[in-house]
């Protein structure tokens, strides 16, 4: 199928309350997987590029092998720019044939991101009518803040985004709750402010996306560490944190850190196995297929399997 514009694959999800997989790539291998495992799972799926990202593998070329790509299968593929920080990165993806892009201005003012979105919101609306997710609330850690009002002051607060939503016209939006990005989000138990994603839900009734959503999984990083890494007090969030965030309105989950722990784990462990291998085919084929696989547990867990 022609890639799918992100808001229409958001109205079934935000309706029947499951969430649909963000996956980061900048290369062929991982673009391969995250396709193979929707195509198999029948799950819609959102491939993102950050502007790292975009750098590293060339706009032109990346967006032509998304769309190729998709154009082979049956699932529904979304393609989305992942933490756009100005107008110029928004423009840039619309009109390369993105179907979604992320504005942050979650650095900015209330009144400056509210500004700067609107802008994109208008930008992308005209041309293809494509989704702008934004963010409000700075991402991190919850359990470190020593005082509830700072807290509450990095965290999305549920009448701001009304606001923020009137005068913006976003299609989606990131909330602060508590994750953070990478993989060292939390000291102790997952701390997450799922009360907050409810009411927030209740208030906007748009769908509503969670950053920073990796689990870390330790077996991966056991694998790192066992083969020549280090990685050391790193952290996720566990299964019931997914469901409890979807159960309360998050639609769009997003994803990254796994895939290149599990990517990581598996080609070191091939390198040192293997040491007298020297055709990259031979390691980067298992570390694509180790990261289907991740992926395809990632969306059952999600609900969005079968959704297609
Ligand atoms: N993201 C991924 C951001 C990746 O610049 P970059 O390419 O490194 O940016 O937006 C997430 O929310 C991923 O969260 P995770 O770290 O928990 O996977
Ligand atoms: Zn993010």
């Amino acid at each position: 199928m022609p890639l799918e514009i992100l808001g229409k694959m958001y109205e079934k999800a935000n309706k029947e309350y499951y969430a649909i997989g963000q996956f980061n790539f900048s290369n062929l291998e991982f673009l391969q997987s995250a396709l193979d495992a929707a195509e198999e799972m029948k799950s819609p799926v959102i491939v993102a590029l950050s502007t790292g990202a975009i750098k590293y593998g060339g706009i032109k070329n990346l967006v032509a092998l998304t769309s190729t790509m998709a154009d082979q299968i049956s699932a529904p593929v979304a393609l989305h720019l992942d933490h756009g920080a100005t107008l110029d990165d928004v423009k840039m993806c619309v009109d390369a044939g993105f179907t979604s892009v992320m504005i942050d201005g979650s650095h900015h003012s209330l009144e400056e991101n509210i500004k700067l979105t609107r802008q994109a919101v208008d930008y992308a609306h005209a041309n293809g009518g494509i989704t702008v997710e934004a963010e409000l609330g700075r991402l991190g850690g919850i359990e470190d803040d020593v005082n509830v009002d700072e807290r509450d002051a990095r965290l999305t607060d549920p009448e701001e985004a009304v606001r923020f939503l009137e005068e913006s016209g976003c299609d989606a939006l990131a909330v602060a709750v508590g994750t953070s990005h990478g993989a060292y989000k939390f000291k102790g138990e997952n701390a997450i402010d799922f009360d907050r994603i409810k009411i927030i839900k209740e208030k906007l009734g748009i769908p509503l996306v969670l950053h920073g959503a990796s689990s870390v999984d330790p077996e991966s990083v056991a694998q790192i560490n066992e083969y020549g890494g280090k990685i050391e007090g790193a952290k996720g969030l566990d299964a019931e944190s997914y469901k409890k965030a979807i159960e309360r309105g998050i639609n769009k989950v997003n994803i990254d850190t796994d895939l290149r722990l599990r990517w990581t784990a598996t080609m070191r462990k091939l390198m040192v196995e293997k040491p007298g291998e020297f055709d990259p085919r031979k390691y980067l084929g298992p570390a694509r297929d180790a990261v289907k696989e991740l992926i395809k547990q990632k969306m059952k867990l999600l609900g969005s399997a079968g959704m297609a």
